[in-house]
């Protein structure tokens, strides 16, 4: 039986759904229906199982974070506007216990200072910004390094 592909969360929120018409002279013009083809497709050829989600909730967000403990190999997040915002999913993402790769469109460092902190990244192993959506089939790649690597040590 070939092994399963380990599967790896890609949770946005807020507004991502509405890439493409959302001010598309800061976020471009790629949807997000294109973003998780990206997504799938990268992840498809690194071997990873892409769940591809968004919410515009907080608290659903949190529970895909939950529920990925235990199930997941590892979490791609884009958390928009809740980046700089939220605790509680700031502890949803360290009580998950994964690799974590924080995703953003845009280089937050060079908007509103209000986007320049990112809450939610204290629990990321590492951090995209201002790529665009190639920046979530990087962190993808990012990923499947990292759980190679950690294969490689257990
Ligand atoms: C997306 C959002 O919706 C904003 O609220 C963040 C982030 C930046 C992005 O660049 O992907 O501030």
């Amino acid at each position: 039986m070939p092994k399963p592909r380990p599967i790896v969360a890609v949770l946005n929120g807020p507004n991502l759904n509405m890439l493409g018409l959302r001010q598309p002279e800061i976020y471009g013009r790629a949807t997000l229906a294109d973003v998780q083809a990206l997504a799938e497709r990268r992840g498809a050829e690194l071997g990873l199982s892409v769940e591809f989600r968004q919410s515009n909730l907080e608290g659903e967000l949190i529970t895909w974070v939950q529920q990925c403990r235990g199930r997941a190999a590892g979490i791609v997040i884009n958390p928009a506007g809740l980046t700089h915002t939220s605790v509680a999913l700031l502890d949803a993402l360290l009580a998950a216990e994964l690799p974590v790769i924080e995703v953003h469109l845009t280089n937050i460092h060079r908007r509103e200072a209000f986007r320049q902190t990112s809450i939610t990244g204290k629990a990321a192993t590492g951090l995209i910004a201002g790529l665009g959506p190639r920046g979530y089939a990087l962190a993808l790649e990012a990923m499947a390094g990292l759980l190679a690597e950690a294969r490689g040590a257990s």
